[in-house]
């Protein structure tokens, strides 16, 4: 069955196989929602399940997330209007001062795996712009990653940032992050805090009652 053969391909991170079996699986007929819903996120939310036991680590994680990107990529222009961003919008950046963007370009694609919109602001991202883009794209949750010390203090800022402007209520703010913790998240007044990719990307599903 092509869907049993894509989820394995993308649990497995064999990216060659996953588009050759997804573009076989559209030249079949099979509709790309179907592929998508029953074989590409389930994958990912197994691959999130096996990183969390300790079954796989980040090299297998992000193996098979360029495995899911290919499908992606393959079956986005066959997709209904909205049927690729149905579990919602992120904004999603790291904060001023920070350059480091390995674990949140995880965190975006293991998001964009598991059906949400992202968009990406990148690095370095000051509270202003982090408030601009909420109010420009109006998204359902807005991420931050922070790797320094340093600059876990802007997470801080954005929030109050997000107050001053009236936006804080309208968008759930999720944070992450090697030096960040559930208990800073509580402190600045965040919504949630993802301890990894995977474990980000549950509660994500979660504040959008998909879990
Ligand atoms: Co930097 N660096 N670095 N660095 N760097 C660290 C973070 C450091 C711990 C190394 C060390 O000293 N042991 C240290 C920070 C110390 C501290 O503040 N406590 C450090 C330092 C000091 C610096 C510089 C200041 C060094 C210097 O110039 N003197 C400098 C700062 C530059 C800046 O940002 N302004 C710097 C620079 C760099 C590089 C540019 C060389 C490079 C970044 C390249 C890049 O990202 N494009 C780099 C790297 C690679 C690292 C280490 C080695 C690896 C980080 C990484 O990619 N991890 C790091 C040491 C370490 O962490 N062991 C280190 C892999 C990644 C998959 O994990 O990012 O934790 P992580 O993401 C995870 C989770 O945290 C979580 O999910 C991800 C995936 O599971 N997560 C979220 C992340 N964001 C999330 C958001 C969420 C939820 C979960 O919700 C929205």
């Amino acid at each position: 069955m092509k869907l049993e053969t894509i989820n394995q391909a993308i649990i497995r991170g064999d990216a060659p196989s996953t588009a050759a079996e997804v573009d076989l699986a559209l030249e079949q007929g099979t509709p790309a929602g179907n592929i998508l819903h029953k074989a590409c996120i389930p994958a990912m939310i197994e691959v999130g399940r096996m990183f969390e036991n300790s079954e796989i680590f980040v090299p297998e994680m992000l193996v098979s997330a360029r495995a899911m990107q290919g499908a992606l990529d393959i079956l986005r222009p066959h997709l209904v209007e909205g049927e690729l961003n149905m579990a919602g919008k992120v904004v999603i950046g790291t904060v001023s001062g920070d350059l480091h963007d390995i674990g949140k370009n995880l965190v975006c694609i293991m998001f964009e795996g598991a059906g949400f919109e992202v968009i990406d602001l990148g690095t370095d991202v000051e509270p202003e712009t982090f408030v601009q883009a909420v109010q420009e794209h109006k998204p359902n949750l807005l991420g931050m990653s922070a790797l320094l010390t340093t600059t876990m203090p802007s997470m801080e800022k954005t929030i109050l940032a997000l107050k001053e402007a009236g936006l804080r209520d309208q968008v759930v703010v999720m944070i992450g992050g090697a030096p960040v913790t559930e208990d800073f998240a509580a402190a600045i007044g965040a919504d949630g805090y993802g301890s990894d990719a995977s474990s980000a990307t549950r509660k994500a599903r979660e504040f959008m009652d998909l879990a």
